[in-house]
């Protein structure tokens, strides 16, 4: 009989703030936020009890809280280091590393082999199967080799809360692997909390989405099982929105699809558009999805409604194979929109590969030796191929002397520009509605990193003299945020990570992905426009 996996997801509660109270457990008594420039990232559960909201714009959570504590949280270091010990401290748990993580606080376990090993074992007692199993104490064992590694824990009993509120119709097959399943998520939580100091909220289920999606259920510090015969009566109350990488242009394509089939004359109104799971399933079906959307992303969209996700868990490797930034556009006709884009996603990428390539001390860990840059006319449409130019990746960009800005400036003028001159060819004019740019071809620093200049003795080598002749074409302020407006916030259509078939392409829905062009700060595309505000008010 196919078994389905066991996945456990775990967020960390709060986390830029809860890394702030580790090096400062003060601040755990008191309400306070993370901010990055004007915006307030996250707050404490202390801060959120008294109204103060994630994302809210500095000046409005200060107006309103005068209060309220704020620690700057620009440094993103100590997050990223956290964050990988939090991550190594699960997989070490988990059998096989199976483990992915997503963004900086979030992690997939694929426990199935535990839970089949343990169940294999449970079975060994001659337990009769009843509704409720009666065994009140088993050791769940945590090592194959050592049988006195591990937990005890009731299997009569469900550890957290339960999705939907109900307890299955009996603990045998599946439900019984997911009732040993919440004991083990309990178990790895327990000990990141006693061991490493941080609480999380779990989720547990058959897949990663309803997994995640029930973690995020019951917050903080819990957990949550979701059992496959509650999981439709538990997405259909969900507006489609909030399910984990369906992003608002997803959601916009499907609903324009929907109410324009059926009655665009009484639903013109974006609020009056009703985009819950059930009535998204019952005024829709496959074939509308697939047309809206395209084959792949349409299917995969409209199996997540019905709680149908076939993505496993893919372990994410210590280091990426490559890093790869995009965005989609409904049409990019100029240079100068292409030079702005590349821009913002040069800082993004900048910033994943500091988090991603470097080590606690700043060391780089790898060095991509390929810049790519990949488009996609808008003639072949959404889901047509893209075409890709790649080129020596200048190494300015392991610089320490260097400030962003520079490194960005220099990287856009020297090899995207180039690229993309050679990916349009002789067309004086072109039409796009993807833009990514990918640093890949990564390669194991040498054990003294530091050494770059011999590492990259045999490539192109950039010096001052070459950085200081970059032509730098600033624009002023306020046209680049005007550029952005248009083309980030309302004309860019996105379908998120469902877009595309393209393996080598690394979503990071869930992650930071837009850098303000302004000042480089990363964060969700969906703060963008309040983070622009700000700057918009003079800082
Ligand atoms: N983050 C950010 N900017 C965003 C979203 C998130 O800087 N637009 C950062 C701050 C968060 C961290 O990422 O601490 C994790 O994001 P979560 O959405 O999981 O939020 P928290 O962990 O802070 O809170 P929660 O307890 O709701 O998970
Ligand atoms: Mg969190
Ligand atoms: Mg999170």
């Amino acid at each position: 009989m196919l078994r389905s996996p066991v996945i456990i997801a775990l967020d960390w509660d709060a986390f830029y703030c809860s890394v702030e109270e580790h090096f400062n457990p003060e601040l755990k008594k008191i309400a306070f936020a993370v901010k990055q420039k004007g915006i307030i990232c996250t707050c404490n559960y202390v801060a959120r009890a008294l109204g103060v909201k994630k994302l809210q714009l500095l000046v409005d959570a200060l107006k309103q809280f005068p209060d309220l504590v704020i620690v700057n949280g620009e440094d993103l270091s100590r997050y990223r280091d956290a964050s990988k010990e939090l991550w190594y401290f699960a997989r070490d748990m988990v059998w096989g590393g199976k483990v992915e993580r997503l963004g900086f606080d979030e992690l997939f376990l694929d426990v199935t082999e535990m839970i089949d090993f343990n169940i294999a074992l449970l079975d060994n007692l001659h337990v009769p199967r009843a509704s409720s199993l009666p065994v009140s104490s088993f050791f769940f064992r945590m090592s194959k080799d050592d049988p006195s590694v591990g937990f005890s824990c009731p299997v009569s009993s469900v550890a957290g809360n339960l999705a939907t509120g109900s307890l299955p119709g009996d603990f045998m097959g599946d439900n019984l692997r997911l009732v040993l399943g919440s004991h083990l998520c309990h178990y790895i939580r327990s000990q990141i909390l006693d061991l490493k100091g941080y609480t999380s909220s779990g989720g547990v289920s058959v897949n990663k989405t309803l997994a995640k999606m029930a973690g995020a259920s019951h917050k903080p510090n819990q957990q949550t099982v979701l059992f496959p015969e509650f999981a439709q009566d538990f997405l259909d109350s969900y507006d489609i929105g909030r399910i984990p990488w369906i992003g608002h242009k997803s959601k916009a394509t499907i609903l324009d699809a929907i109410y324009k089939k059926t009655d665009n004359v009484n639903h013109t109104m974006a609020g009056e558009r009703d985009a819950t799971v059930f009535n998204v399933r019952h005024m829709a079906n496959k074939q509308l999805f697939i047309n809206s959307l395209g084959q792949s992303s349409g299917d995969k969209l409209w199996d997540l409604l019905h709680g149908v996700d076939q993505t496993g868990v893919q372990p994410t490797p210590d280091m990426p194979t490559q890093i790869s930034i995009e965005d989609t556009f409904k049409s990019l006709t100029s240079l100068i929109e292409v030079h702005n884009v590349l821009r913002r996603l040069s800082y993004s990428l900048l910033d994943r590969m500091y988090i991603d390539l470097k080590d606690s001390n700043g060391d780089w860990l790898g060095h991509p030796q390929t810049a790519r840059l990949s488009t996609r006319p808008r003639s072949t449409g959404y889901y047509g191929s893209r075409i890709s130019r790649s080129d020596s990746l200048p190494s300015i960009v392991f610089s320490s002397s260097h400030g962003r800005g520079s490194i960005v400036d220099y990287l856009v003028d020297n090899c995207w520009m180039p690229l993309f001159s050679k990916l349009i060819g002789d067309a004086k004019i072109f039409d796009i509605v993807l833009l990514n740019v990918a640093v890949v071809n990564i390669e194991k620093a040498p054990a003294k990193s530091s050494d770059i200049t011999s590492f990259f003795g045999k490539k192109k080598h950039m010096d001052n003299k070459q950085l200081d002749d970059v032509h730098r074409e600033e624009l002023p302020v306020t046209k680049r945020v005007k550029v952005v407006g248009e083309y980030v916030d309302s004309e860019v259509a996105h379908f998120d990570f469902l877009d595309d078939d393209d393996e080598d392409v690394i979503f990071e829905e869930d992650s930071y992905d837009e850098s303000c062009v302004v000042c480089g700060l990363r964060m969700m595309s969906f703060a963008l426009e309040a983070h622009m505000r700000f700057h918009e008010l003079g800082d």
